[in-house]
């Protein structure tokens, strides 16, 4: 019985040394930036990067320098930006984003392998066999991961694979191959890269409800027939509207008790316009409890936001008289949700 006792002592010692935040010498000083924010937490902070003003915007490279310890291309990791036509790859937008990383000490987060969305029209208008199919699907994967590997940290390998009511989403892979789909995307991930993180990632994942349970019930059948899946994304892509999902953190909890990492891979908040002093201060109060429910969380190795300036966002162009959804403003000034998440770092 003592042994046991000591067993379980150590093992949790051993887990604190592994996860726990590194000691900070000014344990009650509020972050100078988001980097200072994800030192002191132990948390990557990232950030979705578009290449285009990543090549002609200094002032937006030198916000995403100063910030950020995690990138993730917006679009340039795509099926449709990499492999436009059958077995040519392009990988200049890409391996914009990779280097700008390294030059700058940042973790890349890969996005994405396997969706539905973006695919070149030569994929989703050719006429292929399941089987052909089957092999232009492994040969992307095992293409893209090896070439980013020990690169890409993490790699959201399939991306928004369900319906709100938890069933498969209906897709070109899941139609031509069935579910398997899913497990061979891991398997060949992994084979590419066996160092590389792979995730599952959806949008409204956030709280309990019938896509998180089957979301939680994938993996556990996954990790059951050993498929190597090593975490879950819940995009966060939120809503002054709809109210902050108030049970993230026990959401975020059934995943980590499963043994998996969570992230925060895509968050944005967005609100109807004008920008009024009432809605930022709403925002930044959802962003705070966002970043608070994965600080709470054992494991939770990121909090990426979905572009960091109101400048280049996808909400104006998507949700029609809405924006302002992200930490800076256009001029990029610091708005209150980027204070809300710096003060998070002040108890640490
Ligand atoms: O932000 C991306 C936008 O520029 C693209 O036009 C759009 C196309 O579908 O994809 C956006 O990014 C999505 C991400 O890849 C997956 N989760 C939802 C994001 C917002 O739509």
């Amino acid at each position: 019985m003592k042994s046991r006792v000591l067993v379980t002592v150590l093992a949790a010692l051993a887990l604190t040394a592994t996860t726990a935040a590194p000691a900070s010498a000014h344990p009650g000083r509020t972050p100078e930036d988001l980097r200072g924010l994800a030192h002191k937490t132990g948390v990557r902070i990232g950030s979705a990067v578009a290449v285009d003003p990543l090549t002609a915007e200094a002032d937006y490279r030198r916000v995403l320098r100063r910030e950020f310890t995690s990138v993730t291309a917006e679009n340039a990791m795509k099926w449709e930006s990499v492999e436009p036509e059958r077995g040519r790859y392009t990988w200049e937008g890409a391996d914009a984003v990779v280097d700008f990383a390294r030059h700058n000490r940042q973790a890349v987060r890969g996005h994405t392998l396997v969706w539905h969305n973006q695919l070149p029209a030569w994929l989703t208008e050719g006429t292929f066999t399941d089987e052909e199919l089957r092999g232009i699907l492994r040969d992307h994967i095992t293409t893209q991961v090896r070439r980013y590997r020990g690169k890409v940290g993490s790699w959201d390998v399939v991306n928004e694979v369900f319906n709100e009511d938890g069933t498969l989403r209906s897709s070109l892979w899941l139609t031509r191959l069935g579910p398997g789909y899913i497990a061979d995307a891991f398997r060949w991930a992994h084979k590419a890269d066996p160092r590389a993180k792979l995730y599952v990632n959806d949008y409204n994942l956030e709280w309990i409800g019938p896509k998180s349970d089957a979301a939680l019930e994938l993996v556990k059948g996954l990790k059951a027939e050993g498929v190597p899946v090593h975490g879950v994304g819940f995009q966060g892509h939120l809503s002054l509207e709809y109210g902050f999902p108030g049970d993230f953190a026990d959401n975020m909890r059934r995943f980590t008790a499963l043994g998996l990492e969570t992230a925060i891979t895509e968050i944005d908040v967005r609100m109807h316009l004008p920008v009024t002093e009432e809605k930022l201060a709403a925002q930044a109060d959802y962003y705070r409890q966002a970043l608070s429910a994965c600080l709470s969380v054992r494991r939770c190795a990121e909090f990426t936001v979905w572009g960091f300036t109101d400048r280049h966002s996808w909400i104006p162009g998507w949700f029609e008289g809405q924006g302002a959804a992200c930490l800076f403003d256009e001029a990029l000034n610091r708005k209150p949700a980027y204070h809300s998440l710096l003060a998070l770092g002040r108890r640490r």
